[in-house]
Parts: C-alpha cells; sequence; structure tokens
C-alpha cells in the first residue's frame, strides 16, 4: 500500500460525504489533519476555497503532494487504489463505479437531500418536493435491497468502497422518515458494514446554522 502522510480533509462533520471519507480513512488507518468547514457559515464561498473546489462543496481531500481532490468518491477511489477496498480485475472495479456513481445520482438527491431538508426545516413531509424524494428514495431502496438479497456485499463478495459509498447516506435514511422494515437485505447489510474492522459512525447533528434563513451557503 502506498505510503501517505500528510493528509488533511476539509470536512463539515453532519455531511454524510464527509463521513464516507472520515469511514475509509478510519478503516485504512491512515492519519490525517480535519479541517473543519461550516458550510452554513459561509466557509465554502470564499475565494481560498474556490481555488481549492469550484464547486464549493465538502469534502475537500488534500493530498500528501499539496493536491487538491473534491468530490467525495473520488477521494475513495483515491485513498483505496491498492488496497482490498478497491478491486484489480476489471469488471470488478467498473461494478464499484457503477455502484458510486448510482449512490450520486439516486441514493443522495433522494433519501441524502430528503433527509437533509427535513431535519434543518426546508422542507415538510407534506411538499410536493418531499414527496417526489421520499418516492425516489422508496425505489433505490428497493433496488438496493433486491441487489444484496443475493450478496453479501455490493461487488465482488466483499466489503469495498462502494459499500463505503452506498452506506453513508442509506444507513440514516430512517433519519427521513423512511420506514426501512421493507428492506430486511439492506439491514442485514448495515450490519455487516458495521462489523466491518475500523468501522466508526461519527455523523454529527445538522448545525442550527443549517435551518432556512439562519445561515450563508450555497443552499442560500
Ligand atoms: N458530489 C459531491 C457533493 C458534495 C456536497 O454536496 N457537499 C455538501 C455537503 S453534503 C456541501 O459541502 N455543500 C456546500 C454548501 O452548501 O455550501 C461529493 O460527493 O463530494
Amino acid at each position: 500500500m502506498t505510503e501517505r502522510n500528510g493528509l488533511r480533509l476539509y470536512d463539515y462533520f453532519a455531511s454524510c460525504n464527509c463521513y464516507k471519507v472520515r469511514l475509509l480513512l478510519a478503516q485504512l488507518g491512515l492519519p490525517y489533519e480535519r479541517v473543519p468547514i461550516d458550510i452554513f457559515n459561509g466557509e465554502t464561498l470564499t475565494d481560498e476555497y474556490s481555488a481549492m473546489n469550484p464547486s464549493r462543496t465538502t469534502p475537500v481531500l488534500e493530498t500528501e503532494d499539496r493536491r487538491y481532490l473534491p468530490e467525495s468518491n473520488a477521494i475513495l477511489v483515491y485513498l483505496a487504489k491498492g488496497t482490498p477496498y478497491l478491486p484489480d480485475d476489471a469488471f470488478e472495479l467498473a461494478q464499484v463505479v457503477r455502484w458510486l456513481i448510482y449512490e450520486q445520482t439516486d441514493v443522495i438527491p433522494t433519501m441524502g437531500g430528503l433527509r437533509f431538508r427535513l431535519l434543518v426545516g426546508r422542507l415538510t413531509p407534506s411538499d410536493p418536493d418531499a414527496i417526489r424524494r421520499t418516492e425516489g428514495a422508496a425505489e433505490v431502496l428497493r433496488l438496493l435491497d433486491d441487489h444484496l438479497r443475493t450478496r453479501d456485499f455490493f461487488v465482488g463478495g466483499r466489503y469495498t468502497i462502494a459499500d463505503v459509498a452506498i452506506y453513508g447516506y442509506s444507513h440514516l435514511a430512517h433519519e427521513a422518515g423512511i420506514d426501512m422494515r421493507p428492506y430486511p437485505n439492506l439491514r442485514a447489510w448495515f450490519e455487516r458494514v458495521e462489523q466491518q474492522p475500523g468501522y466508526i459512525e461519527d455523523v454529527e447533528p445538522y448545525g442550527a446554522n443549517a435551518a432556512p434563513g439562519a445561515g450563508h451557503s450555497l443552499y442560500g
């Protein structure tokens, strides 16, 4: 495995995108300096932050040779390369990429976006947008649960960064008011993930400044 020293993570503690990276760092046993970024205090809106990540999102990894890498799943790939968490086999590697893409396009906008907006009061459950996200989440959870019916992990029969990525937001879907009882395979997989060496769960609640109008961020 590549020697990694001097990593720095620009990180918002309530973000599951950031948590996915903290989880893998813990599982790899890699030391890093955490730079807390309060996204609702305008801290991603500065010129300095934009120079690191023009999308102004967290997380950003500062690598050992002082380059900046945004996008949580890109960071997972960077850290996992050369470790058992990222397969070498071309087909399995492509399957991991498949799930990293699916997590971004389908998991996050449904259950992740719903949870955030409900927890901080940007939506109520009866808002049309909340209903749309709830219905989308049910479709996604059904697909994930079906995939796990015959598998212990998402790719290749073992724990990879595909599991890290999907776990990030799905394990807190219940906090978006979603009933998880119809998804027993997913719930069993949560337990398998939680038994992996080095597992941590340190997602913090959103701060009061995440409420609508209370802070200053990309979300307005
Ligand atoms: N596709 C990006 C999404 C990152 C993202 O949306 N991060 C949110 C927190 S979960 C953020 O930092 N938003 C900045 C802001 O609202 O100012 C990734 O996976 O890293």
